[in-house]
């Protein structure tokens, strides 16, 4: 089968290596693999630039986690990290002090940077970055536009990063913007991957800064609308709140409360124009799904939590499950 899964940075890629290693016990190819085509969409809105280079933080860790060289202590980065660049540019007085570049990660900015100095276009970098490891999956940018997210606080306007990473996501903001998304188009294979996807995955990732600009590029969410294959979310909130990182923070900026029904309802059922065919929420919320499947949203209730490869991969079997009807 042919799987897409839409997702963020880090929930989005503990979602993926456990679609990964759930395809390869259900779908197993000779050569330890898996006969499914996985395709991931991945969020490009947290990208910016920073001391002259490109930084694309969902798209890392996204490689990052496929190929096993994550820091998971830290929740973001490679592992056996240093910092040894970082000290200097904060001795230059260049960069943000509170956001580091390790000298690893470095060595990605710095090969992106040079790939799009030399006229690559975003899915061609990706796609060079995301063959130095066997990942398994083909990753996709969700544009090749430059549509980084701002945010607008009381003190006035400033990018994502300087938001989430230096303010912790604690100072209030009225909304998200991501200028001259209305613009851009999806990436070069990502609506034909929709169109051809059996199943169609929106992975338990920041539904406002992470699901929410890759639905925003026009042509995405009508895709998924449409699509021929089943369309299945899986919660990133549970029991009122989010596993880990402060997307209650964003959601509460877009007036919709931190629990699995308001962002189930957020993405909407399809049979009312949403983009669900299924929503899947956890059991400490299995008092939401009847209400949820009055309103059209059928919210089957399942284990959500990734604490390893073993739980990831029941969850994104699950979610196959539901999707082809073989629960
Ligand atoms: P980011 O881009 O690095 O912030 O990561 P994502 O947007 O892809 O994912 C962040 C979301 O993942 C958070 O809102 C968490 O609630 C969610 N998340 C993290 N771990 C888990 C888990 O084990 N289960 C579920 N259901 N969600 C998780
Ligand atoms: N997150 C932090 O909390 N502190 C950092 O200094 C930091 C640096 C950093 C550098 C490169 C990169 O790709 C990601 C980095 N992150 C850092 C994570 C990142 O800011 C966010 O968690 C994501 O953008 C949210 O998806
Ligand atoms: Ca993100």
């Amino acid at each position: 089968p042919r799987i897409v899964v839409l997702a963020g940075g880090v929930g989005g890629s503990k979602f993926v290596v456990g679609v990964r290693e759930a395809a390869r016990r259900r779908w197993p190819d000779a050569a330890g693999g898996t006969r499914a085509e996985i395709t991931v969409v991945v969020n490009t809105g947290d990208d910016l630039w920073l001391s002259g280079l490109r930084l694309q933080p969902d798209v890392d860790s996204m490689i990052y986690a496929l190929a096993g060289v994550n820091d998971t202590a830290r929740g973001w980065g490679r592992t056996g990290e240093s910092e040894r660049v970082a000290a200097e540019l904060h001795a230059w007085g260049a960069g943000w002090p509170w956001f580091t570049l390790g000298d690893l990660d470095l060595g990605a900015h710095i090969t992106r940077t040079g790939w799009l100095r030399d006229g690559a276009t975003v899915t061609e970098v990706v796609d060079r970055l995301a063959s130095r490891w066997p990942l398994g999956v083909r990753l996709l940018p969700m544009t090749d536009a430059e549509v980084d997210t701002h945010v607008t606080a009381a003190q006035g306007r400033m990018h994502f990063q300087e938001w989430w990473t230096r303010h912790r996501a604690a100072i209030p903001v009225q909304g998200f913007d991501w200028p001259g998304i209305e613009r851009s188009v999806p990436a070069a294979g990502v609506l034909d991957a929709l169109v051809a996807a059996d199943v169609i995955l929106l992975a338990p990732s920041n539904p406002v800064v992470s699901i929410g600009p890759v639905l925003t590029v026009p042509g995405i969410a009508d895709a998924v609308r449409t699509a021929s294959g089943s369309v299945v979310g899986v919660s990133p909130i549970i029991a009122g709140a989010p596993v880990r990182g402060m997307a209650d923070a964003c959601l509460a900026a877009v007036g919709i409360s931190a629990t699995a029904d308001a962002v189930g309802r957020h993405y909407g059922p399809r049979v009312t124009g949403g983009l669900l065919d299924a929503w899947l929420i956890g059991e400490e919320d299995a008092s939401l799904a009847a209400d949820l499947g009055t309103d059209g949203l059928r919210a089957p209730v399942r284990a959500l939590w990734m604490r390893d490869l073993d739980t990831s991969a029941r969850l994104a079997a699950d979610a196959f499950d539901v999707a082809l009807g073989s629960e």
